[in-house]
């Protein structure tokens, strides 16, 4: 088995941003050495705070597919065998390309993104702390951003698309990315990854909340859906969906803990 998770209100509470009620699968997984990999829209210096927070070792998948971290504790299992901290598989837009973009259609269509905002605005709309916030801030290949007037959505969409890129939407924010990036895309190339390697066939469970894990969650063999924080779930469907019964890291304890027969 190989796990991929979303973070923000998956494994992690949508305003807590703890991840204290998963622990006991969390722990199962580590025990059984099945590899629990972050798929998250957040960056490589957030995602390894949290792995080091949870004790794992693992590749990671930041920026909504932008990049696929592969740490040296794990490289040989991904074919990856090097000598520096990590490998860093590329996939997504350049920050400098997402910005100057958003920068060029701010006023056009009211938007902000986190490069407009001071990490103080950063850490009073999603509740992280200063130095979260900073750290949400060092992006590579992707841009949160926010919209005054959502109306203007489809055209949004409609003129990022003509310049190579897209947007999918997380809990709180907009994302500008590239057209071809996806966390499904990333997901299946680490899959790939690990298939060449091993020889062996992995079966593959997916957890998420929102509509920028509907891709991951199709990427896979087992998809589970978390209700959003509010309790309502995200309109995905897909044949074998399992919808998980709670919100955030009580729901994804819940299921993987059923679905490995544990406690
Ligand atoms: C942003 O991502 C979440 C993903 O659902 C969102 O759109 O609400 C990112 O900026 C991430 O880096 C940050 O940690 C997170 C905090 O809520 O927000
Ligand atoms: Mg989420
Ligand atoms: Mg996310």
């Amino acid at each position: 088995y190989i796990v991929f998770t979303d973070l923000d209100a998956t494994l992690l509470d949508h305003e807590t941003y703890s991840h204290s009620a998963a622990q006991p699968a969390i722990d199962y997984l580590i025990r059984e050495e099945i590899p629990l990999v972050f798929v998250t829209s957040k960056t490589q210096p957030e995602a390894v705070k949290l792995q080091e927070k949870m004790g794992l070792c693992a590749p990671f998948i930041v920026e909504n597919g932008g990049a696929i971290f592969i740490p040296r504790c794990c490289s040989r299992f991904y074919g990856a065998d090097h000598e520096a901290d990590y490998e860093v598989i590329t996939l997504g837009a350049a920050y400098d390309a997402c910005t100057n973009l958003l920068d060029s259609l701010k006023s056009r269509f009211r938007l902000r993104g986190f490069s407009h905002m001071h990490h103080d605005e950063v850490a009073e709309r999603t509740g992280l702390h200063t130095e979260g916030a900073v750290m949400a801030k060092t992006r590579y290949c992707s841009e949160p951003f926010i919209m005054e007037d959502e109306s203007l959505f489809d055209e949004l969409v409609a003129t990022v698309s003509a310049e190579g890129f897209t947007v999918t939407k997380g809990g709180r924010f907009y994302h500008l990315i590239g057209r071809n990036q996806s966390k499904g895309s990333a997901v299946q190339a680490l899959l790939e990854r690990a298939e060449a390697s091993t020889g062996i066939h992995f079966s593959s469970i997916a957890l998420g909340d929102s509509e920028n894990d509907f891709s991951m969650l199709q990427s896979v063999d087992i998809p589970v859906l978390i209700p959003k924080h509010d309790g309502s779930y995200a309109a995905i469907n897909l044949p074998n969906l399992i919808k998980a019964p709670y919100p955030g890291p009580r729901g994804w304890n819940a299921v993987l803990q059923e679905l490995f027969g544990v406690a």
